[in-house]
């Protein structure tokens, strides 16, 4: 039996608008599903939607004392991350996705898309999730409709986002919104078994910049299905914040507070992967005097305000974060934000119906049942949760989120910071000497390696603004936008901070202690921005004064501080040279003012020989 409009027009609010109706039956003639489902995000919603996963063997309930109205989900082992090989900017012009993308053209990427679609959701419910990134009604705010056939993409979207009966009351009014279109590819026959995580071999997660659309076929996995993260927030949004003015960033948002004057500062970072972005956003400062709260943990939609300074949000209501590494020692607030209503996926299970993972604190438990579902002993040879399990968790109970996490209007930007795993050759901290500098520094940021299947551990990635697998259209072009912004607000644009937690000294060992004592990094950030503190002038940008930083109650001494600012001029005119060949893909897109600070640099190199 067919979905009809019908159908579909009993289904929905009543306030539900004529275009919304219009394209779900689309959706639904396209890919045949048993039934349509208008989801209206309430706690009914929820617990019905929970009980039927658990029911169906998708998830598995923790234990309610342990952890309560918490489930555990396990994937396939062939749907475990984001796919960037499957990933497609679909512009009109290849130009206009670059280089650093994946292209195929609009038209036929549409026809292979009809093609996997046609009788998708076959035997399955057709969700359709109104959603809000951004707070209901703000100003930097934006709407989508993520349709879905999978259960487990709704109950994560009802954390990850704004979702449900606000969002629709705001379409319903006309307001513009994003359509994102999900299956898992896996139709179903009549009175077929389902599977417990359904996917298929063939994956599809396409974006179409130009008409604002997202399609994503095969995956039930984070990134790949859950649209309105990495999908809307970084790659249709990158492009809608270039059309109209504000900027959409892979960054995480921070607030510190001086607790003896009250001030507030704002800064933002951008981190490749494995780089401790999760923990510097729950930061818990060792310096005493600060305070630090939680904004958001990974990405930034910033928009110029009306005195001229950039305003920053968090377009999410959840963390996605990684579980493996995370503990009480490494980051008490993921622990304990995550201890009620989290959705763990990819984790091990303990006898008591709690989760385990490496890294977590406390002894390794005698028995667990691994990611894969079986029983797992200390003496297994495998991991018992997948490196890339995660946790999803409402970022409202972060113990240190701030009061202002929700504010529509968002926070003023004080600093903009890019990272980077470097042992060699990066020093701890450098402040640009120009804001063409700074957009040098987020251009060129890279990275080692931590695992394997990334490349060969250790070496270096490109990844520039942490935004290489993010940015929905030519990075070099996006570069010129950062150029762009930043004259167009002048001395209120944020200034830019390279940052290293990562350098090495010659035995290996690693140099500066990190976690909460990067507070004394953005301590003199902080001194920086209300002018407190003089800088030097360095190879890679202006240095703190050794007597300047406060390292009261570390064991960094003066030796090791050399060790982290040393420069070697031989090896930075290799890492010039292999900025310049990276530069070199983007042909006569590299914005001047770009290759100008890669002269200048080479001088700063040249003088310091
Ligand atoms: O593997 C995935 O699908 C998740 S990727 C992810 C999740 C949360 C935050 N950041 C990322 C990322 O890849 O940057
Ligand atoms: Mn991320």
């Amino acid at each position: 039996m067919t979905v009809t409009i019908e159908d579909i027009k009993s289904a929905a609010p009543a306030n539900a608008p004529e275009d919304v109706i219009k394209w779900v039956a689309e959706i639904a003639e396209l890919t045949t599903p048993k039934d349509v489902y208008f989801c209206d995000g309430s706690e009914e919603e929820w617990d019905r939607l929970t009980s039927e996963m658990v029911e169906s063997g998708m998830f598995t309930k923790l234990n309610e004392e342990k952890r309560p109205n918490s489930f555990l989900a396990r994937s396939k082992p062939s749907d475990v991350a984001r796919v960037e090989s499957r990933t497609f900017i679909c512009s009109e012009k290849e130009e206009d996705a670059g280089p650093t993308n994946n292209w195929a053209d609009p038209k036929e990427m549409k026809e292979t898309l009809k093609g996997v679609f046609t009788g998708a959701m076959k035997g399955r419910t057709l969700y359709v999730i109104p959603f809000s990134m951004g707070p209901v009604g703000g100003p930097i705010s934006q709407l989508g409709i993520e349709v879905t056939d999978s259960p487990y993409v709704v109950v994560n979207m009802r954390i990850m986002t704004r979702m449900g009966k606000a969002a629709m009351d705001l379409i319903s009014e006309g307001q513009v919104w994003v359509p994102a279109v999900h299956s898992v590819g896996v139709p179903l026959e009549e009175g077929e078994e389902d599977s417990t995580w359904p996917c298929n071999d063939e994956k599809y997660i396409t974006h179409f910049p130009e008409t604002n659309e997202i399609w994503s076929f095969g995956s039930g996995y984070g990134g790949n299905a859950l649209l309105g993260k990495k999908c809307f927030a970084l790659r249709i949004a990158s492009t809608m914040a270039r059309r109209d003015g504000w900027m959409a960033e892979h960054m995480l948002i921070l607030r510190l507070i001086r607790e003896e004057t009250g001030e507030q500062y704002h800064i933002t970072a951008a981190f490749p992967s494995a780089c401790g972005k999760t923990n510097l956003a729950m930061l818990q400062p060792t310096l005493p005097g600060y305070k630090a709260e939680t904004i958001g943990d990974d990405i930034a939609w910033m928009r110029p305000g009306p005195d001229g300074r950039l305003y920053a949000i968090n377009p999410e209501a959840g963390f996605f974060g990684v579980a493996p590494g995370t503990s009480y020692d490494t980051n008490p607030m993921a622990m304990d934000t995550m201890r009620a209503n989290t959705i763990f996926t990819n984790v091990a299970l303990t006898d008591e119906g709690d989760v385990w993972w490496e890294g977590i604190d406390g002894p390794t438990p005698e028995h667990l049942i691994d990611w894969h579902g079986n029983d797992w002993t200390p003496e297994s040879d495998k991991v018992a949760a997948h490196p890339n399990s995660r946790f999803t968790t409402p970022a409202a109970q972060c113990p240190i989120i701030s009061p202002d996490w929700e504010a529509p209007q968002g926070v003023p930007v004080d600093a903009i910071l890019f990272g980077g795993r470097r042992a060699t050759n990066v020093p701890l901290v450098a402040e640009q000497y120009e804001p063409a500098h700074g957009v040098f520094i987020g251009a060129t940021v890279a990275s080692e390696q931590t695992a394997a299947a990334e490349g060969s551990v250790g070496a270096l990635r490109h990844d520039p603004f942490a935004m290489l697998p993010f940015c929905g259209y030519n990075m070099a072009d996006y570069w010129g936008y950062w150029l762009e912004m930043q004259e167009k607000l002048g001395d209120k644009f944020p200034k830019v901070y390279q940052v290293n937690w990562f350098r090495k000294d010659e035995n290996g060992k690693f140099l500066w202690p990190g976690f909460g004592d990067n507070s004394r990094v953005l301590d003199w950030i902080v001194r920086r921005r209300a002018g407190e503190v003089e800088a030097i002038e360095g190879v890679t940008g202006l240095y703190p004064k050794f007597e300047d930083f406060n390292l009261e109650g570390t064991d960094v001494d003066k030796e090791a501080w050399d060790k982290m600012f040393a420069i070697d001029p031989v090896a930075w005119e290799t890492e010039l040279d292999d900025n310049a060949k990276y530069f070199e893909q983007f042909g006569d897109k590299v914005p001047e003012a770009l290759k100008a600070q890669l002269t200048k640099f080479r001088e700063r190199v040249e003088a310091a020989k």
